[in-house]
């Protein structure tokens, strides 16, 4: 039996807007990766919209992750999580996996805030939870608001040099994460990641946009989730999601549709096939 790589993706999944699983699964997909979604909660638009339903799954995730007690997963890759009780149970189950299979490697995305903010629902005592998560997680992908938070340091816009990025990646490390990605640091007219693995950092850079989509995020830690599982080293990796983010933001631009319905991947999702799978 030659089976596919395996990827347990814990986020919610909303009905509109482009965001967390409806781009977690198509991104894995045309990966070559079997990309098997925990829906932590369902909503019929990303809360960007004014007006959305919003149906907790919490209660359901202990069935869920019990009835998983025999399925070993290559890979996790977990996004938003919305409560204590989601985060004690996400860290069960990645103590249950990596029981199952030592060699899972875990991608937590601590989906906290942005622009400076933390979200309305990230309460103190939450974010000191997934603190704790990040010490279980290989590899960690927090935006520079994210970074602050996770740290205790004093956010100072989106503008770093490679110094201060270089001790925001020092500080996340001391929580107990090997891997590191810092998203979205701004220079001059360019947006860019520093990648540390274990103590070698990396920067890489794109030309930037003035007008910045929701679900961004989950877009460049998906493909660098796929690269990952597929392989290349996390240097690499970054590179090619922030590639591919920003051609898929060139195509948004251009097709000029309203920033709350993401960027406009499917046009281009192919390029992610041709990549990573042989004809
Ligand atoms: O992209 C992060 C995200 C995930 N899930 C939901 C969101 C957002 C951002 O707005 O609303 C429901």
């Amino acid at each position: 039996m030659q089976t596919l790589q395996r990827v347990a993706c814990i986020n919610d999944i909303s009905g509109f807007g482009r965001c967390s699983l409806t781009t977690v699964l198509p991104v894995l997909s045309v990966m070559g990766i079997q990309a098997c979604p925990v829906p932590t909660a369902v909503l019929s638009k990303h809360t960007g919209f004014p007006q959305h339903t919003f149906t907790d799954l919490t209660d359901t995730l202990p069935a869920y992750f019990e009835s998983w007690s025999d399925l070993p997963f290559d890979w996790i890759y977990a996004g938003f999580l919305g409560s204590l009780g989601q985060i004690r149970m996400v860290r069960q189950f990645f103590e249950m996996q990596k029981k199952l299979n030592p060699q899972c490697r875990i991608l937590l995305d601590p989906v906290m805030g942005d622009d400076g903010r933390r979200y309305s629902t990230y309460t103190e005592e939450l974010c000191d939870a997934v603190r704790e998560l990040v010490s279980d997680a290989d590899i960690i992908t927090p935006n520079i608001t994210e970074a602050c938070i996770l740290t205790g340091t004093e956010y100072r816009g989106e503008c770093l040099c490679h110094d201060e990025s270089a001790a925001l990646a020092d500080a996340l490390k001391k929580l107990g994460c090997r891997d590191i990605v810092i998203t979205g640091i701004v220079q001059d007219d360019t947006i860019g990641n520093l990648t540390d693995t274990g103590g070698k950092m990396h920067f890489s850079s794109v030309h930037r946009t003035e007008c910045l989509f929701s679900g961004t995020g989950d877009l460049f830690a998906s493909v660098l989730c796929g690269a990952l599982v597929r392989g290349c080293p996390l240097q690499e990796a970054a590179q090619k999601a922030g590639d591919f983010l920003s051609a898929v933001t060139q195509e948004t631009l251009r097709r000029n549709t309203p920033v709350e319905e993401g960027v406009l991947f499917e046009p281009l999702l192919w390029r992610l096939g041709e990549m990573f799978n042989e004809a």
